[in-house]
């Protein structure tokens, strides 16, 4: 059977547009998708968006629109902008659809008649911008806007009864929540006391969200309803074999939703009798120009600034950027001139020369046809033995989630071909002996075939651009075997794949 690999990103809110952030969780899930799929496995790749709550009535309410209306048009935005950037989800889940409704119903009746959900009166603090009920401490702490005191009935998940077999889980599976500094932040968190969740709102105070099966004078706490989406986009509880096929799954998500994704979403799951995810993977932050985004600092990466770098660079580009240098285990700066600099260097410089270099010889002085491969020396057995070995780091660094260190390594790949040829110097041998300058050129060119090949997944329509004019018939089985290259194959003419920028006209 198949290796399987589900990933999810949380479900944005249509409340705001897609921004740097909601992009980069979700161009992270698309790459690590890509390389697991090349590893011929099971892919499934989830995202969507989450649509109840106060936030949307009220939204709606202020343009005067349904709240099915304003979820349509912000929803649509998402799915717009992954299809314009080439992302490949197998699946967009909206909380408003009736496929996921139906999976959060029959869990709360399960839940609700297995006695995990009990009814009781609240009295204290609310968050009404946070929308959530907090402690006498946190309310002393003053971290959440707009409290009050409210006394309330509502229903509450039995989440406390779970505290200790939570720890226990996390303490007994390293690679539960990562990295490490998360798993700390959260093992932190379940030294206090575990309260158990309030999972509903009353209509009266809020209509827009799920009706309780067993009360219809509530609604589902957004969470409580939003978390099942993991479950519910590969049927759970309608169709047993496919939901066993995919689950358990990846979760990534960013460091502000950790609480909600490893504990409240693990105790639900534990009340269930459904295994737990595999990995959640919470990423740092991404700044920019040395502040936190917001939009009266006008410094907030939003849909159209993206668009915006998109037009001048092209999607793969700027994708490489965000993951090379994004946010996994800390927080990240974005900066126009850092974004500008990489392009160049990384881009331009290390890999677009390297490929006009080697065509350049190729279509001057071997009629445009791959030459013959004749006896290597030691420096090609290097460039050999490293492909192989550089292979082998990559898919073990995306063990790890190191997407960043896959793209370091393969740029220094990258590197040590130029400077390969920059030690045999083809351009001057060539006018003396084709034949052992072929072998040179064979040897670069396979190398740089490798290095493409494991780059695709970040940049899938550049590197295709390659491998059409390369005209090898590759397939992603054969791609990353380097005298998998075909000599005397003709290859085409190459435009620039990524053309220099003047950083200071940029700038
Ligand atoms: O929290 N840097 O949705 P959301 C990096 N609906 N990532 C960022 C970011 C930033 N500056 N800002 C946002 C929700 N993100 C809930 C989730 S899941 C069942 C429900 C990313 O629209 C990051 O992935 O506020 C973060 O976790 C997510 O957007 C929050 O998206």
């Amino acid at each position: 059977m198949k290796n399987k690999f589900y990933v999810t990103t949380p479900l944005y809110y249509v409340n705001a547009e897609p921004h740097i952030g909601s992009l980069y969780t979700t161009i992270l899930a698309d790459v690590l998708a890509s390389y697991h799929r090349m590893k011929e496995e099971d892919v499934y790749f989830l995202t969507g968006t989450d649509e109840h709550g106060q936030k949307v009535q009220e939204a709606s309410e202020k343009n005067g629109i349904s709240p099915q209306e304003h979820c349509d048009k912000y929803s649509e935005q998402f799915r717009e902008i992954w299809k314009e950037i080439d992302l490949h989800n197998d699946d967009f889940i909206r909380t408003t659809e009736e496929r996921h409704e139906k999976v959060v119903k029959k869990i709360l009746t399960d839940l609700f008649e297995k006695g995990e959900i009990y009814k009781d009166k609240y009295e204290g603090w609310y968050s009404v911008a946070e929308e959530l009920f907090i402690t006498q401490k946190e309310y002393e702490e003053g971290n959440y806007r707009e409290v009050k005191r409210i006394s309330e009935t509502n229903y509450y998940f039995k989440m406390s009864k779970y505290q200790d077999k939570l720890i226990q889980h996390i303490e007994e599976n390293k690679n539960f929540i990562q990295p490490e500094n998360r798993r700390n932040e959260v093992l932190g968190f379940l030294k206090q006391p575990l309260r158990d969740l309030c999972i509903s709102r009353p209509k009266t105070r809020l209509s827009w969200g799920i009706e309780l099966p067993f009360d219809k004078d509530f609604v589902t706490y957004v969470w409580f309803d939003a978390l099942i989406n993991y479950i519910s986009a590969i049927k759970y509880s309608v169709d047993d074999e496919y939901f066993n096929r995919y689950w358990p799954a990846v979760h990534l998500i960013g460091k502000d939703i950790l609480t909600t994704h490893c504990v409240y979403w693990p105790t639900m799951l534990m009340a269930c009798d459904i295994e737990l995810p595999k990995t959640i993977f919470a990423h740092g932050w991404w700044m920019s120009e040395g502040k936190k985004m917001s939009k009266s600092l006008g410094n907030f990466i939003d849909l159209d600034t993206i668009r915006e770098y998109f037009g001048n660079v092209g999607d793969n580009a700027f994708k490489y950027f965000l993951l090379k240098n994004g946010p996994l285990f800390s927080d990240s700066d974005f900066s126009k001139k850092r974004f500008y600099q990489v392009y160049n260097s990384d881009l331009a410089n290390d890999l677009g020369n390297l490929v006009n270099r080697i065509f350049k010889l190729i279509h001057k002085n071997y009629d445009s046809k791959i030459p013959k491969l004749n006896k290597l020396t030691e420096s090609e057995e290097l460039l050999k033995s490293n492909s192989e070995i550089l292979t082998e780091e990559v898919f073990s660094l995306l063990e790890n989630f190191r997407v960043d260190e896959i793209l370091n390594k393969i740029i220094k790949y990258v590197s040590s071909i130029n400077k390969y040829l920059e030690e045999k110097e083809p351009w001057k041998t060539v006018k003396v002996d084709l034949e052992s300058t072929g072998t040179v050129l064979y040897s670069a060119l396979a190398s740089l075939r490798v290095a493409t090949g494991l780059l695709y997944p970040v940049m899938p329509s550049k590197m295709n651009d390659f491998f059409n004019v390369l005209n090898n018939g590759d397939k992603s089985e054969t791609i990353l075997k380097w005298s998998g290259l075909v000599e005397g194959n003709e290859i085409a003419k190459i435009k620039a794949l990524f053309p220099r920028f003047d950083m200071n006209k940029i700038l």
